[in-house]
């Protein structure tokens, strides 16, 4: 039986949507970030570190995906921005179909910022565009400094590599600039960041990154105005 026709299909489908949520992302000046890991890296502790360090009147909101429960929606929903949960029941990733579906009652003038939490998985998600500015990807040093090479498609694709849970070098062997090495070779200049999202340390790297990128990012209509 052929396979691939169907495949392809599928994935067009999700390249029009995403198409369509970046143009309005555009339009609206939102800066839009996929962030992609195994299960377990820290997405949500990076996010409620996150949200705790932007001011109140930051126009924040955040999507997180999973495949069940609302366990993560229910963490960030403490930090008073708007936040989702996206169960796939059963699906390894999120598609812009999904993330179209949860903004349909959020209104898009209202945000800047749009932080999308992916389902815990470091190759499904790397394969369905939802619209985004970038990608980011966590790596937490529990996970072998190997894994950019074993999974190349995903550190390739994104525009950030965030190494979490450095608190935990002194108990694990886990070499950073092996890993550092792997994450270049694969996507050569990538941009590092170190952080612990236990004791907070390398944060600010994170912060100012994001600040960053939420600098360059202005609204399309605003661009062609000036
Ligand atoms: N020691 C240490 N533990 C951390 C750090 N960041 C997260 N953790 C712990 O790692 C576990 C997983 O963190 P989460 O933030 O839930 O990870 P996640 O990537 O959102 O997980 P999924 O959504 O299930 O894919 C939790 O027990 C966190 O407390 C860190 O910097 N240091
Ligand atoms: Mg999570």
């Amino acid at each position: 039986m052929e396979r691939v026709p169907l495949e392809r299909k599928v994935l067009n489908e999700n390249d029009r949507i995403a198409a369509e949520l970046r143009n309005r992302f555009q339009e609206h000046g939102i800066l839009c970030l996929n962030l992609i890991s195994s299960p377990g890296s820290g997405k949500t502790s990076l996010l409620e570190r996150t949200l705790e360090a932007l001011p109140r009147q930051d126009r924040v909101a955040v999507l997180t995906g999973d495949i069940q429960t609302e366990n993560d929606a229910n963490r960030l929903k403490r930090f008073h921005f708007p936040v989702k949960q996206i169960t796939t029941g059963g699906t390894c990733h999120l598609d812009a179909r999904m993330i179209e579906r949860h903004l349909a009652d959020w209104r898009l003038e209202d945000l800047d910022l749009l932080l999308i939490e992916n389902v815990g998985n470091l190759v499904c998600p790397s394969s369905y565009d939802l619209g985004e500015a970038a990608k980011v990807v966590v790596l937490s040093v529990t996970e072998g400094e190997d894994k950019p090479l074993k999974y190349p498609s995903i550190f390739f694709k994104s525009d950030l590599l965030v190494l979490n849970k450095i608190d935990l070098l002194p108990y694990v062997p886990f070499d950073v600039n092996a890993a550092a090495d792997n994450a270049r070779r694969v996507h050569p200049g990538m941009e590092i960041v170190k952080v612990s999202c236990l004791t907070r340390d390398g944060l600010c790297e994170w912060m100012q990154w994001l600040d960053r990128r939420r600098g360059t990012h202005k609204p399309l209509l605003q661009e062609t105005a000036s």
